[in-house]
């Protein structure tokens, strides 16, 4: 199965308009689409992060979404209001959701649904923490996260799942090669135990985690990475090409 490589980055909550003119020099810089770059600003500037790379080969989505279609959920977003705006993927479990919002395996569960069924690609955010890791407990924990966040109807289309060790996010420290390889390498074999070796095999896993352009090689020659979620170096035009010209 080839897999197209995949850039994410996630703005989180950074951004402003003043950011626009970041993301139209990225655009320039990526006319082709031989690997795929996806942006995902905060949800105030999602609508104009579209509109700046129009016709480009980058494209946006966002960081959340709500699991309801609409209703009473003040200061929510749904999927089907993401899509409106223009996105075609939405990050959904980040860890940072599940600590500041209290999010549980079964909540992105149907996040991802509802965003699935609204026609946007889910990208499903597993990791553990550090106390976690010490106790030798990394593959079950990912095992758990992926049981219990990833929805039935997963395809090779609409679902990537994102490996972010919660003690590597934003510290700037990344495992090491072999523990990145090693925790992939059981994502891809849970996929294909669920999904089958098809759909199992065509599912993206990125690695996150304080990627930055001078560590991004390396990550993305180890086995089953084929891409990274990249929070602090993709707000940066130059450091994000870094890191797309690696894959
Ligand atoms: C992990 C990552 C982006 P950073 O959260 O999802 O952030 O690259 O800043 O470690």
């Amino acid at each position: 199965v080839m897999r197209r490589k995949l850039a994410a980055g996630n703005w989180k909550m950074n951004g402003t308009a003043a950011a626009l003119p970041e993301l139209q020099s990225l655009a320039t810089s990526y006319p082709d689409a031989s690997v795929d770059v996806l942006i995902c600003p905060p949800a105030t500037l999602l609508h104009r992060a579209a509109e700046a790379v129009k016709d480009t080969g980058i494209t946006v989505g966002g960081q959340d979404c709500h699991a309801a279609e609409s209703g009473a959920h003040t200061g929510d977003v749904s999927a089907l209001m993401l899509v409106d705006a223009g996105a075609s993927a939405v990050i959904l479990g980040h860890s940072e959701r599940r600590e500041d919002h209290g999010e549980q395996n079964e909540d992105v569960c149907a996040k991802a649904r509802s965003a699935m069924d609204a026609g946007l690609k889910a990208i499903i955010c597993v990791g553990e923490s550090l106390e976690q890791r010490e106790a030798a407990n990394t593959l079950d924990i990912i095992g758990g996260q992926m049981s219990g966040s990833i929805p039935d109807q997963s395809t090779g289309e609409n679902l990537v799942v994102a490996y972010e060790p919660i003690w590597a996010i934003g510290t700037g420290k990344v495992p090491t090669l072999d523990e990145i390889g090693e925790v992939h390498d059981f994502i891809r074999a849970r996929l294909e135990r669920r999904f089958g070796e098809g759909v199992g095999r065509s599912v993206r896993l990125l690695y996150g985690g304080s990627v930055k352009p001078g560590n991004a090689a390396e990550i993305f020659a180890v086995s089953n990475v084929d891409g990274a979620l990249v929070g602090g170096a993709s707000l940066k035009a130059k450091d994000f090409s870094g890191i797309i010209d690696a894959l």
